[in-house]
């Protein structure tokens, strides 16, 4: 019997891309995590499980080897920072771009502009390279009500088609980075684990096409 492979997972947009993914490296679930309420989900490997949770909360499960591979946004790695993770494989899958965005005819402040984002890291450095002087208010939703009701200037978000900006009023101004999620691995099970996660991520690699 080989020790356990914990993969962390959010359901949604990551979960449905992922799923060939998976399926490609050998992985199926045996519950939609859409309709189940179990956290852990079983797979046909018996020694695989899938852990369901916030897609913020991906890299601190893989960070602390609660569970030795995930699936993350890069907009969630950026703002995480990274440590203790490997993050050897883009998988290409739910793609957006991380914005500024506020009205498009919006005069400019004399006071430091406001910035409204559930990215409150990225956000500071972004402008702190710019050397551009910001006040950064940390949100956990709808960001883009902040700019509607003058708590912010303008927002940082991720932008697929831009519809949510536009039925809000509101514009891509700058851009900060392109994100796609990535496969990302806990360092020492990458050394304890190694030969498996190997066969993972080269079956996923091919799957992904690289
Ligand atoms: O929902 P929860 O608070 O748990 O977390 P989450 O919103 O971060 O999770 P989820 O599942 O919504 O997103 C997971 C990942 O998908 C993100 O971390 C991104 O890497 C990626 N992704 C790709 C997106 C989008 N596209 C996207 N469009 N994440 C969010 N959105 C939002 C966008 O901000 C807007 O509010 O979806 C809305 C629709 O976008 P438009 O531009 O098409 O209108
Ligand atoms: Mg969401």
């Amino acid at each position: 019997m080989t020790a356990p492979l914990t993969i962390a997972l959010s359901k949604g947009r990551i979960f449905k891309e992922t799923l060939p993914l998976l399926a490609a490296a050998g992985i199926v679930p045996a519950d939609d995590p859409e309709t189940s309420r179990k956290l852990i989900l079983d797979t046909d490997q018996t020694d695989v499980k899938l852990v369901i949770i916030r897609a913020t909360d991906v890299p601190t499960y893989v960070q602390y080897g609660a569970a030795d591979l995930g699936i993350a946004g890069k907009d969630v790695l950026l703002e995480h920072g990274g440590e203790g993770l490997y993050e050897p494989l883009d998988l290409r899958i739910a793609r957006c771009r991380l914005m500024v965005a506020g009205r498009p005819e919006h005069p400019p402040r004399l006071r430091r502009p406001r910035i409204a984002t559930k990215f409150a890291n990225t956000t500071r450095r972004y402008f702190a390279d710019q050397g551009r002087q910001v006040e950064v208010i940390k949100l956990y939703g709808s960001m883009e009500l902040a700019p509607l009701v003058g708590l912010a200037d303008y927002i940082v978000d991720v932008v697929d088609t831009g519809n949510t900006l536009k039925a809000n009023g509101l514009a891509p101004l700058e851009h900060i980075a392109d994100i796609s999620s990535r496969l990302i691995v806990n360092k020492a099970a990458m050394k304890m684990k190694h030969t498996r996660i190997k066969a993972i991520m080269a079956r996923m690699a091919a799957a992904v096409g690289d």
